[in-house]
């Protein structure tokens, strides 16, 4: 098999090529635009922009693959309401030039499309937790741009027999994440007082909210099978299951240190409208592929602390 990982350079796809290299014998072809990163010992590596469509059909020549992982993406809540243009550009435009560009294929590979648990929005009391058939009420320009994404993937499965699986992902988390998601910048905050480059005041923003959050080396689990046992044309969510606020988050991540921090509110980090809670219910993905979650919430958070105290120190981690 085949395998081409559009937006591979990101955090989702360095782990998904890991875990793809560790567990199947498919060859991997991955793409990226400005990043450089290390995602080296694969079998080709495209420079490509999902906002050019001849690009993509290039290296769909080229490649020819019988899976495609649609990673890439404006993938922050909090960017899309800075640049919302950009996020609605790059999310639905770049997605349909992806489409597009796999529909003139003589052949019909496999895409994993990779929507958003913040597509549901402002859900209801009596609808936690959430399932795939419920009404979607985004709540941000990020969530809007992943429910059209989706709606359209279900539109190209339909009108041209295109073989489409789709996700809704809810928080993932883990080593190597950019510091822009709450998990990584608050452990990074922590790192950095740590080791005394930073003065013992963290900084965050909207604490009451409440987020699924699931290791990402278990998220990409559920993408690989998915891609093997998903029927095309349907929707899964990918999470844990249970939602904990920030405000606990934090604090776990506050016990794994010795030193004492002091925590204050920073008006910049709050966002104009925040959902207050997302739990997925995954019974869907759990039935259709045997996925569960594997990696406990608390393992991930002391490993990504960890993988912060080494990059500080700057010294190198691998896990
Ligand atoms: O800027 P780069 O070189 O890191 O590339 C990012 C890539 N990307 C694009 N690729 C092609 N054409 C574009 N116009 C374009 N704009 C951005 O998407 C990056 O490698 C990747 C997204 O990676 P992250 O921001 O690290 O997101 P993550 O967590 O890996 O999320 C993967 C997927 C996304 O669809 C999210 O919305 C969803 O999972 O949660
Ligand atoms: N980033 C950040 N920094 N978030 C904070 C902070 C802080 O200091 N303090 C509180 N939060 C809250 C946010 O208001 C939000 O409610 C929650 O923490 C999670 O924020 P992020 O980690 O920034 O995630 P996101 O909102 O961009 O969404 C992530 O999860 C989605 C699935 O639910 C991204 O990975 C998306 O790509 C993904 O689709």
């Amino acid at each position: 098999m085949k395998a081409l990982i559009i937006g591979a350079a990101g955090f989702v796809g360095r782990h998904l090529i890991k875990n793809i290299k560790e567990n199947t014998n498919w060859q991997v072809y991955a793409t990226k635009i400005t990043r450089e990163s290390d995602i080296a010992d694969i079998d080709g590596v495209f420079d490509l922009d999902i906002l050019n469509p001849e690009e993509i059909s290039d290296v769909l020549n080229q490649v020819r693959p019988d899976y495609i992982f649609h990673l890439a993406a404006q993938s922050s809540v909090a960017l899309s309401w800075k640049t919302p243009a950009l996020t609605i550009d790059i999310n639905i435009k770049g997605t349909v030039h992806v489409l597009d560009a796999i529909a003139l294929l003589d052949y019909r590979p496999r895409i994993l499309l990779i929507g958003s648990g913040e597509e549901y929005g402002f859900i209801r009391p009596n609808e936690l937790p959430i399932n795939e058939e419920n009404p979607l009420r985004p709540g941000n320009i990020y969530a809007a741009t992943k429910a059209a994404q989706n709606m359209i993937g279900k539109i190209y499965a339909q009108a041209y027999g295109m073989d489409i699986v789709m996700v809704r992902a809810f928080n993932h988390i883990g080593t190597d994440q950019d510091p822009i998601f709450v998990v990584a910048d608050f452990c990074k905050q922590v790192a950095m007082i740590e080791a005394k480059q930073h003065p013992a005041v963290m900084k965050v923003g909207n604490l009451k909210a409440k987020r699924d959050f699931t290791d990402v080396r278990d998220v990409v689990q559920a993408y690989l099978l998915l891609m093997e046992k998903g029927k095309s044309g349907e929707i899964y969510n990918v999470g844990s299951g249970h939602a904990i606020s920030i405000e606990e988050l934090l604090n776990m991540i506050l016990s794994l240190s010795d030193v004492k921090i002091e925590v204050t509110n920073d008006e910049a980090k709050m966002r104009p409208s925040d959902i207050p809670i997302i739990e997925a219910d995954v019974s869907k993905l759990h039935d259709s592929t045997q996925w569960t979650v594997t990696i406990p919430l608390m393992q991930t958070l002391r490993e990504t602390l960890d993988f912060w105290r080494n990059k500080v120190a700057g010294l190198d981690y691998d896990k």
